[in-house]
């Protein structure tokens, strides 16, 4: 009955590093969602989904809570908060990593220098357990912002932060010294969903699946000689042969594939040096396999 039907809730970021993505990928899947720029919630207008637009600190209790059935958030707020939340899927976007950072200066000879140091941190409890799992004994001083500023202002002798390009640490005089955890946007789910919303999830990720496979590959078509097409489609790593059709042109044919964009560029001398000509990477919408 119109009206009644179950819808899921997807919590996403209101505004900041998260949010742009997290509504760009849904469009991808197809969902249209009327957003209002102060709306607190939207309804998607095709697809059984409600949007919660909430801080990215308040997400993982939200969904624990089951204010949220889902939500797009950063794998590393999941990992400090510590809620009972399954991550359903990585979306590839923001990754970050939580990392030790020390003034520019400092003789970092291992993990041991950190032994008796002060560290400053918006992560206490990721950076506590990574301290007692490495047999450190560092005092933890949680700050909730500008953490790269307090070795500077002597409150602390190190940082544990997120950094991505580095130019933060760079600007204050710090270097990365640690990977503490590698983090990205992830796709997940509170404990517990009705089982309308399991099935609503499972044709969303069905739906990511594809899209986020169809970013990370392409479609590549090159003319090649018909006697060097075993060569090149040996070359070419990918999973599933080439479609291989003649060319108008006699002794040459033309050679389709899909490839993952990164390992392209590791082959392309190699293609060309046996004959490969006219390569075109054309970009995909959607891949399902
Ligand atoms: O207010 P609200 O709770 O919604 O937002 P927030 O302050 O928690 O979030 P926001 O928008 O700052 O970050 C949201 C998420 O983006 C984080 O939880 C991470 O998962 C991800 N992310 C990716 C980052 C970064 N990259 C990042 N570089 N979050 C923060 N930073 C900060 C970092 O803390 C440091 O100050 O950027 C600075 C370093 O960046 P670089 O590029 O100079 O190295």
């Amino acid at each position: 009955m119109a009206g009644t039907e179950t819808r899921l809730r997807i919590a996403i970021q209101k505004s900041g590093r998260l949010n742009e993505d997290s509504v760009q990928v849904l469009k991808d899947c197809g969902i249209v969602i009327d957003n209002g720029k102060d709306q607190l919630k939207a309804s998607a207008r095709n697809f059984p989904l409600e949007v919660l637009y909430l801080r990215n600190d308040d997400i993982p209790q939200y969904l624990e809570d089951g204010v949220a059935d889902i939500a797009i958030v950063g794998e590393n707020l999941l990992v400090e908060k510590q809620r009972n939340v399954q991550v359903i899927q990585r979306l590839g976007f923001s990754k970050c990593r939580l990392s030790l950072a020390v003034p520019k200066d400092a003789a970092v000879n291992g993990l041991n220098y950190f032994n008796g140091k002060r560290i400053a941190t918006s992560y206490p409890a990721t950076l506590r357990k990574f301290l007692a799992d490495n047999g450190i004994g560092a005092d933890i001083h949680e700050i909730s912002g500008s953490v790269e500023i307090a070795p500077n202002i002597g409150l602390a002798d190190a940082i544990c932060d997120l950094v991505s390009s580095g130019s933060t640490l760079f600007k204050n005089g710090l270097e990365e010294a640690h990977v503490i955890l590698k983090s990205e946007a992830v796709l997940a789910a509170g404990p517990n969903l009705s089982v309308e919303a399991k099935e609503i999830l499972q044709k969303l990720t069905f739906r990511l699946t594809a899209v986020l496979r169809a970013r990370r590959s392409k479609y590549i078509l090159m003319n090649v000689p018909n006697d060097r097409i075993d060569i090149v489609s040996r070359i070419l790593p990918v999973l599933k042969s080439p479609t291989v059709m003649p060319l108008a042109e006699e002794g040459w044919s033309s050679l389709h594939s899909v490839i993952d964009e990164d390992k392209f560029w590791d082959v392309i001398d190699e293609l060309k040096a046996n004959g490969a000509e006219g390569i075109l990477v054309v970009p995909i919408e959607k891949m399902v396999v």
